[in-house]
């Protein structure tokens, strides 16, 4: 076997690795087609290699290590008498592939694609083949970078885009990619020379972006709290469409910290049920799960504090009121007659009405939950940075004003 060229080739996986129809993968470098055509040999014509193909026209072929490169005769001509057991002086057999030569921009590093069959053990087998022709891989973003001539915040953006939970945070992270961050980037240092003032209100919009920015993959935490038996699992269930939690009549159900996957108005959030809270646990086990919805409530970006509307208030309640002074008020089970209305409560804060059995109040307390969580939603087409270099970035075109 020959032993592998000291290349100029790398390669990028173009689809996620697991089960799938496909398998793309993109050599690039300047010598991308010379390794391709170390490794390809096509089912028709295997004497007319990759490079005697013109660009983009697909082949289809065998990926393998091979003892010799495809054979010619001296005079350049094809040597057909190997045509037939042409797969005999193969080593290594990989997958069936589509061959496709990307060399015909003179802008862009040659390239070339094999299309393969999904699944990993498939992959694994292309990969290793590549590796010991001589090309190493490399993440994505590199090949977007050097092939694509993006800049590493558009490279970033696509990566991420792989993530986005919703459509919504998905549309922001493309107009990232897009270009729409390294535009207002420029337009910064433009402005810090003409026009300070505009430059300062920029910067201030970007920080304040990058709230939503840096949630929209992870999104949001949202935590349940309130007295036993309030409705809090019932209240999850009913947003989950599912009964994720168990329900039961019987105070101190919940123990352990159960979360939910939600999109509330397009914005991802996950959605923590806690166990109830109260002052004399009836077990050391009751004490661990309060302990745990505890944690839970501290570390939530918002927290809402249910209130059982058909049940008098409890010193517990307006003690918890007192707790979590920013919480979303919640009074639960309006579909049964009412022991106390809004204004009994001794606090102005506006609270949501709602039914976990009846599904009534339900969009409304979406709604309110999207207005706390994204008060100031970016316009379509924005500029939102999404990671924390971006906010070095904004603070590096500060100091070069302030410093200048
Ligand atoms: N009528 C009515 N009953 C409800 C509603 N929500 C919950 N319940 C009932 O209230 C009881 C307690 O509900 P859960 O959801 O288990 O309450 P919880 O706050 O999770 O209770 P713990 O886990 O013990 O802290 C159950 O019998 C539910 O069926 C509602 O909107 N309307
Ligand atoms: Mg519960």
């Amino acid at each position: 076997m020959d032993a592998p060229l000291v290349q100029t080739c790398r390669h990028v996986w173009l689809t996620a690795p697991g089960p799938g129809a496909l398998a793309v993968v993109r050599l690039f470098g300047p010598d991308a087609l010379s390794l391709a055509d170390r490794v390809f040999r096509p089912s028709r014509q295997p004497e007319r290699p990759l490079s005697a193909t013109p660009p983009r026209r697909p082949r289809l072929g065998r990926l393998g290590t091979f003892r010799s490169p495809t054979p010619t005769t001296p005079t350049g001509l094809t040597d057909n008498s190997d045509t037939h057991n042409h797969n005999h002086n193969r080593v290594e057999v990989g997958d069936e592939v589509v061959a496709i030569r990307f060399d015909d921009d003179p802008c862009q590093p040659s390239q070339v694609e094999f299309q393969g069959h999904g699944g990993l053990a498939a992959r694994q087998a292309v990969e290793a083949i590549l590796e010991a022709a001589g090309s190493r891989p490399v993440p994505a973003r590199v090949w977007r970078i050097e092939t694509q001539g993006l800049t590493t915040i558009q490279a970033d953006a696509y990566d991420d885009l792989a993530y986005a939970p919703t459509r919504r945070t998905a549309a922001i992270l493309l107009d990232q990619a897009l270009g729409a961050l390294d535009r207002d980037l420029d337009s910064l240092e433009r402005l810090e020379a003409d026009d300070p003032a505009c430059a300062a209100d920029l910067r201030a919009t970007l920080f304040q972006r990058f709230e939503v920015g840096s949630r929209l993959i992870s999104g949001w935490n949202v935590a349940l709290a309130g007295r036993p038996n309030v409705g809090k699992s019932s209240l999850m269930n009913a947003l989950a469409g599912h009964a994720r939690a168990i329900v039961s009549p019987q105070a101190g159900t919940t123990r352990d910290v159960l979360t939910v996957p939600l999109a509330c108005d397009g914005w991802p959030m996950t959605l923590f049920d806690t166990a109830g809270l109260r002052d004399q646990p009836s077990d050391d086990l009751e004490a661990q799960g309060i302990l745990r919805a505890r944690n839970a409530q501290t570390q939530a970006d918002l927290v809402l504090l249910l209130l059982d509307s058909s049940q008098p208030l409890e010193p517990l309640d307006l003690a918890l009121l007192h707790t979590y002074p920013n919480a979303l008020l919640v009074a639960t089970k309006a579909d049964l007659a009412p022991h106390w209305r809004a204004e009994d409560l001794p606090t102005t804060r506006k609270l949501v009405s709602l039914s976990a059995l009846t599904g009534e109040g339900l969009d409304r307390l979406l709604d309110r939950l999207a207005q706390r969580l994204v008060p100031n939603p970016p316009p379509a087409g924005s500029a939102v940075p999404f990671r924390i270099d971006h906010l070095t970035q904004l603070n590096r075109t500060n100091r070069a004003k302030l410093s200048g």
